[in-house]
């Protein structure tokens, strides 16, 4: 049991500057679309949805709360008795671009496949920004994700994230800072 404890806050601690991103962006959303209004094929290129400031504001934020866990990491691991994982610069940078990348190649795929701005596409919604994330930390920060994200760490992540994504996301649609619930 108490393996189980050490995992798993080891792994969503480890995924936390990727999963604030998105949230953020949510707030910050607005002004200019990424694509310009540009259309791909008779549909825009990635929509309204994706901003120059949600995406800014969103990698910032990710950031900061990794700088943030950094400075606290010690303490609370100490206090729950786990030890946590702290975030070197390039570490924080890959997952939190990474998520907001993996958010907006999300967001390419279902508009090529019609899906207008806000659809929901099972799956691609809960998994795009981990995707996006550990692949940019791997680019960024090899040794650092491989030794961090262990196969252990990874299936937790995969099976936690959905739910915590899902969960969120209702929330934010039932007090009105979200579109949709998804
Ligand atoms: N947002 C943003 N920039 C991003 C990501 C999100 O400005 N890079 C903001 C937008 O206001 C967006 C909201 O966060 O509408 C919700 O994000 P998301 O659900 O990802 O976008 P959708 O509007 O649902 O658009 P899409 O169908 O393309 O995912
Ligand atoms: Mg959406
Ligand atoms: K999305």
């Amino acid at each position: 049991m108490a393996g189980l404890v050490e995992l798993v806050a080891g792994a969503l601690w480890a995924m936390l500057p990727a999963y604030v991103p998105n949230n953020a962006a949510v707030l910050a959303g607005g002004g200019a679309a990424i694509d310009g209004g540009r259309t791909w094929g008779g549909r825009r290129v990635l929509g309204d949805g994706k901003t120059w400031r949600g995406t800014a504001v969103g990698t910032l934020a990710g950031i900061a709360l990794a700088v943030a866990l950094n400075a606290v990491a010690d303490p609370v691991g100490a206090a729950v008795g786990v030890d946590l994982p702290t975030f070197p610069p390039l570490a924080a940078l890959g997952l939190a671009l990474g998520a907001m990348l993996g958010d907006i190649g999300a967001s390419f795929v279902k508009r090529r496949s019609g899906r207008e701005r806000g659809a929901s596409f099972p799956g691609l919604d809960q998994l795009d920004f981990v995707v996006g994330a550990l692949v940019l930390a791997l680019a960024l920060a090899p040794a650092w994700t491989l030794a961090t994200f262990t196969l252990e760490r990874l299936a937790v992540v995969l099976v936690a994230t959905p739910l915590l994504h899902v969960a969120t996301n209702v929330i934010a649609y039932l007090i009105g800072v979200k579109n949709e619930p998804w």
